[in-house]
């Protein structure tokens, strides 16, 4: 039965990984899975978790299953970190949440609704986009379409185009938006152009799903949405599948959530239905700890505050490691103009290196990142740097 499969294709990220674990050089340093590091290189369980598991411990009464939603307390306290506090989407109602495992299984519960439930069965994506976007959706049953969006000229975003590929979509396709943090460019859209976004879905009739796996990551919890808001503000319905991996470090915990919003209430609860009928057919429900330990902490304002500190000293630490890594490189004379990294958001630098130099890296010098020059910021220490940038000072 089994002779005949040929194997399969190493991820394009966590292929890497299993190199990297691989390599014998001592001075190694793997810049290509997206995973903070703190400036020791440890990814630490941040200590508004451990509070919160503490209090898990001394007070949780059952392991009995879940819903098939999961824990009512965190789907809201999702819905509120999404839409804002005083939105009038959650006072009436018209969005309904399941708690999901992780980013990627929300992301993998919405594309088997999309099939299950749209007549076009077509989502676009940008041009480039996270490579498992692609698997997730095409396995799952939708046909992948391109959308222009990153400049190499410019090392920026490409909004004409954009515009102009998502023009010629058709009525009831879907658009997936990267919320924040674009990965793997690092760049976003600013207001005006996101109002631009949410005029096109609403005169053309496209339904955007936003991949939210960052929030907090590019300038706030609350600034981070402001695309995800003014698209919900505008369009009578969308999707969101978030992830909680990164921004409470939550990462093996595989908690996220998929957030659907309707014209209504009453058809929220319809649609709903069916996200939950193929979520029963697929894991039945959700584990309880990553989504416990995400409500424990939102519900409580001490817990809340020191989370909130602790997810900025993330952010700030990136932020100053792209200034670093930008100085670094043109203290080791490398002429070429990396000032736009400075620019960019998030936890990725997309730099520019090609496929050849992506390879000497690795190769020559031990510094593992994306074919497609993608380097994880927040992989770098003060103590690392000077290794990274005197090898790519070697490449270009
Ligand atoms: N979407 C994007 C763009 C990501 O970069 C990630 C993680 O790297 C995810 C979704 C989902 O992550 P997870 O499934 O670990 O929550
Ligand atoms: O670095 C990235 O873009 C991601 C990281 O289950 C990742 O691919 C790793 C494992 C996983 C989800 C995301």
């Amino acid at each position: 039965m089994f002779s005949h499969i040929d194997a399969a294709p190493a991820d394009p990220i966590l292929g890497l990984t299993e190199a990297f674990k691989a390599d014998k050089r001592t001075d190694k340093v793997n810049l290509g899975v997206g995973i903070y590091k703190d400036e020791t290189g440890k990814t630490p369980i941040l200590e508004s978790v451990k509070l919160a598991e503490q209090k898990l411990v001394a007070l949780e009464e059952t392991k009995s299953y879940l819903g098939i939603e999961g824990v009512a307390k965190y789907n809201l306290a999702v819905q509120t970190l999404l839409f804002g506090k005083e939105s009038s989407i959650i006072s009436q109602k018209r969005a309904a949440t399941a708690q999901a495992p992780g980013g990627t299984g929300a992301l993998r519960v919405a594309a088997e609704f999309l099939v299950a439930q749209t007549p076009n069965k077509t989502i676009w994506v940008s041009n480039p986009t996270w490579a498992n976007h692609n698997n997730i959706f095409q396995t799952a049953g939708l046909t992948v379409k391109q959308y222009s969006y990153y400049d190499a000229a410019s090392h920026g975003l490409d909004f004409e185009a954009m515009v102009a590929d998502l023009s010629s979509a058709k009525a009831g396709d879907v658009v997936l938006l990267h919320g924040c943090c674009h990965n793997p460019t690092g760049i976003d859209l600013n207001l005006e152009q996101w109002q631009v976004i949410g005029q096109l879905c609403l005169e053309k009739q496209l339904l955007p799903l936003f991949d939210f796996a960052y929030q907090g990551f590019g300038v706030g919890v609350e600034e981070d949405a402001q695309g995800i808001r003014t698209i919900a503000n505008m369009v009578p319905e969308l999707l969101v599948a978030n992830s909680f991996s990164k921004n409470f470090g939550l990462y093996n915990e595989r908690i996220g959530g998929v957030t659907l919003v309707a014209a209504d209430q009453q058809t929220a609860t319809k649609a709903f239905s069916q996200v939950k009928k193929l979520i029963r057919a697929n894991y039945s429900n959700p584990p309880a700890h990553g989504a416990l330990v995400v409500s424990t902490i939102l519900e409580d304002e001490a817990l809340t505050k020191l989370w909130l500190s602790e997810l900025t000293a993330m952010r700030e630490r990136i932020a100053t490691m792209r200034t670093l890594f930008v100085d670094t490189l043109k203290a080791e004379g490398v002429k070429t103009d990396f000032s736009f990294i400075a620019e960019q958001c998030g936890m990725f630098s997309f730099s520019g290196l090609n496929k050849d130099q992506v390879a000497k890296l690795k190769e020559e010098f031990g510094v593992y990142i994306v074919g497609s020059g993608r380097i994880s910021v927040a992989g770098m220490t003060k103590e690392n740097m000077p290794v990274i940038c005197k090898a790519i000072a070697q490449v270009v």
